[in-house]
């Protein structure tokens, strides 16, 4: 007997800028996706200012799954997916962000999609804001910054609920809305908000004005959604990384608190619809004046998620260090590393156990359903001399998880939608722009240059992940 429910979501994740490519066809727009090169080990992707001719912008073409989507999705039928998590490029629609009406073409790539999807089955769950704003609205507005950006934020989110409100059912917001808790590092504001900062800016401060417009600008969507059809599951999606304290000494466990407290504050805003004391204190402590209304407090209360969609990858550990006495989340200083668990090549802590601690932090604090909406080992594959690709390591990772996620429901009680594991098929990488750091059941023939026939091949892990599909995560 699966110790899974019935109708548990199987099913693998992508985002649309990763693996669409086509980045100017049928009008779409260019987006912050499209002004970030390919990093090397060691070099950051750099964020250019437009596209630069003679750099490599890896998702310009990226799999150029906008011309293969159907011979991939059939691939994902084939191993029994129940559902396919991706999202809807805002520049296909809005190409420059600002616009008053949407571009058609872009509308109807997404209805062909989500049409593929349902002949076999596969239920699409979409995110609307994945890592790909239009650049537009960074050039022009200073992204999120601006409170401008939930009118054209909700414009979006109001067309696509009503234009696939009988094709898809889950939504989320914002992807990994709290990766920006991280604002001293340039790729997670940018990403995340479109944020980039001068000199002498307070990092900190638009940080958390951006995350605030996001904040309302969700709740209005999750209330224009409803609106449109009661039947629509809207959640928010957070990257879980549980900080651990390094040690059992107080000052190490209340920093691991409060520095849980920083990354998931936003996951509070999104269920209760209103700021936790802690934060408010925080604001206060640091001078911030932040643009808040009375008006904004209430859309927040009136637009309260219906799930919690998180990713899971790895787990953090941080340490007390005497310099901070109000216990300030120090990401870049104060994280260290945990010893009893590995670490991928990319330096990412694998713990498995770590993801049952997570949904049951997550149920605890939240009381709503779940949805792992990604999962996975980024990992350099290569052949066998028979041209196959035995990605043991790929299957031991996510064995482990899977194993320790139905423990969590099995033995916890925890609610658990549905497993899309990230990357089902190999793409570009969101954090290095690299092709080598591959999640797929599927291979893509396309290397870190760009070189490649992107021809689609079967890993191991296809098979074994079938298998796993259909024993509802009984045969790992
Ligand atoms: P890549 C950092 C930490 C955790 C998740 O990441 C992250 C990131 C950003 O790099 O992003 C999510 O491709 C994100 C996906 C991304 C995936 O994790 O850097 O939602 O877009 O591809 C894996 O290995």
């Amino acid at each position: 007997m699966s110790k899974l429910p019935k109708g548990f979501l199987w099913g693998g994740a992508v985002a649309a800028h990763q693996l669409e490519g086509a980045w100017q066809t049928d009008g779409k727009g260019t987006s912050v996706a499209d002004v970030m090169t390919a990093a090397q080990a060691g070099v950051s992707r750099e964020i250019t200012e437009g596209v630069i001719a003679g750099k490599n912008y890896p998702n310009h073409e990226a799999i150029d799954f906008y011309h293969h989507y159907k011979e991939d999705i059939a691939l994902f039928a084939e191993m029994g997916f129940k559902c396919f998590r991706t999202s809807i490029a805002w520049t296909r629609i809005f190409p420059r962000g600002d616009e008053d009406s949407p571009n058609e073409d872009g509308l109807q790539f997404y209805d062909d999609l989500f049409d593929e999807c349902l002949k076999y089955g596969i239920e699409p769950v979409v995110t609307l804001s994945h890592f790909e704003m239009p650049y537009h609205l960074v050039e022009e507005y200073g992204g999120w910054r601006n409170r401008q950006m939930i009118e054209f934020f909700t414009r979006f989110a109001d067309i696509c609920f009503r234009r696939y409100k009988d094709k898809v059912k889950y939504w989320m917001t914002f992807n990994e809305i709290n990766n920006q808790a991280n604002y001293h590092d340039d790729f997670a504001p940018f990403t995340n908000s479109g944020l980039k900062f001068a000199a002498g800016e307070d990092r900190e401060q638009i940080m958390y004005q951006a995350a605030h417009y996001e904040l309302v600008a969700s709740a209005k969507a999750v209330q224009l959604g409803h609106a449109i059809s009661p039947e629509l599951q809207i959640g928010c999606m957070i990257a879980m990384c549980p900080i651990y304290p390094a040690s059992c000494q107080p000052a190490d466990v209340l920093m691991a608190q409060k520095a849980m407290e920083k990354r998931y504050f936003f996951a509070d805003v999104h269920v209760h619809g209103s700021y936790p004391g802690y934060m408010k204190r925080y604001f206060d402590r640091k001078n911030f004046a932040l643009d808040v209304t009375k008006e904004d407090l209430q859309e927040l209360q009136q637009g309260t998620v219906d799930y919690i969609g998180l990713s899971y990858y790895m787990s953090l550990a941080i340490e007390y260090k005497n310099d901070n006495p109000q216990f300030d989340y120090r990401e870049e200083s104060d994280i260290v590393r945990n010893e009893y668990v590995e670490a991928s090549d990319w330096g990412w802590q694998i713990d498995p156990e770590g993801l049952r601690y997570s949904l049951n932090w997550l149920q605890d604090h939240y009381h709503l359903p779940l949805f792992i909406v990604e999962n996975g080992f980024g990992a350099e594959d290569e052949f066998e001399e028979d041209g196959s690709i035995i990605d043991d390591y790929r299957i031991d990772y996510l064995a482990k998880h899977i194993e320790q996620m139905i423990r969590a429901v099995d033995e916890d009680g925890i609610e658990l939608m549905g497993y899309t594991p990230w990357g089902c098929i190999d793409l570009v990488s969101a954090g290095t722009g690299e092709m080598k750091k591959r999640y797929g059941f599927i291979y893509v023939d396309k290397d870190n240059e760009g070189n490649g026939t992107l021809e689609r091949k079967k890993k191991k892990s296809f098979d074994w992940y079938k298998q796993v599909i259909a024993t509802n995560g009984e045969d790992l």
